[in-house]
């Protein structure tokens, strides 16, 4: 099956599916070999990982270059993070038709405005993007794909803007009339309370995507209780390259040295094992005359 029809199964499936957090080939092939059956290619780990800000001040072709290798190194859809579409209603079809010429299942865009900033920073003090604006770039994007099973997710951040639920449910279902495929609803809490809310309110209207990077002490039988769709694991392939990068290299400029460093990395032969050097040496047998 295509990738943007594993996307919608994993979507519109009555079980609650997974997508985890990648952010290069390297770590998208990772998250297909866990068992995962999507990922989410995170605008913040995508940012972070090449040391710029979650302000996009990654470009937007930038995106897709990263997303052309992701895809490469797996057979699995990617949910892209779109952020706000990187423009009005027009860059944001263009981006659609791009991301579908590279095989991509699917974008998740937020009712934020261009240039955003990450969901956990002054949260309460970003400005959210006009509902009928926002609705006619949905549906300028749903008019845009060429293949029907491409995905449009449209992602709620009321109640990240502090605007409650009366704000998050009038959106929630403005979007879903525009034509999105499915709506994620943020949430910065501790808690899931808001979740818990939004989930009761909104009542199976349509699919629901959630990000438990605030609320991770929530156990996820109580997600799949409430009917949500899908859980994005956002930024913990990131997160854990982080500390582990942190943790090797000072090791190595305290020690000057890589005796008490090699058994705690990945083997060469595992890099070698992820890069697919073997595909490689059978192709050479093949198509290399014989030395
Ligand atoms: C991301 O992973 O970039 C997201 C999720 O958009 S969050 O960082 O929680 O806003
Ligand atoms: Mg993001």
């Amino acid at each position: 099956m295509k990738r943007t029809g594993q996307l919608r199964d994993l979507i519109h499936s009555p079980q609650t599916h997974f997508l985890m957090e990648a952010h290069n080939g390297l770590s998208a092939a990772i998250v297909e070999e866990a068992g995962f059956k999507g990922i989410w290619a995170s605008g913040l780990s995508l940012s972070a990982s090449m040391g710029v800000r979650d302000n996009n001040e990654l470009s937007w072709t930038q995106v897709l270059d990263q997303l052309e290798f992701m895809n490469d190194a797996t057979s699995i859809p990617i949910l892209l993070d779109g952020d706000t579409g990187y423009g009005n209603f027009n860059n944001a079809r263009r981006l659609v038709r791009k991301l579908e010429q590279r095989d991509i299942a699917g974008v998740c865009i937020e009712d934020k405005l261009f240039p955003k900033t990450n969901s956990f920073i002054n949260s309460t003090s970003q400005p959210l993007a006009n509902i009928d604006e926002f609705c006619g770039k949905i549906k300028a994007m749903k008019d845009a794909q060429q293949d029907d099973m491409f995905s449009v997710v449209a992602r709620v951040e009321a109640f990240i803007a502090g605007w409650g639920i009366k704000e998050a449910l009038l959106r929630a279902e403005a979007y879903r009339s525009a034509g999105a495929d499915a709506i994620l609803i943020h949430s910065n809490q501790k808690d899931a309370s808001e979740i818990e809310l939004f989930m009761k309110e909104w009542a199976g209207r349509h699919p629901v995507v959630i990000v438990p990077t605030k609320y991770y002490t929530t156990p996820t039988q109580f997600f799949a209780d409430l009917g949500v769709n899908l859980i994005i694991w956002a930024n913990h392939n990131l997160r854990t390259a982080i500390l582990a990068m942190k943790n090797v290299t000072s090791q190595i400029f305290r020690e000057q040295s890589l005796i008490h460093v090699e058994k705690n990395i990945a083997s060469l032969e595992e890099v070698f094992r992820l890069q697919r050097v073997d595909e490689l040496q059978l192709a050479e047998k093949k198509y290399l005359p014989p030395s």
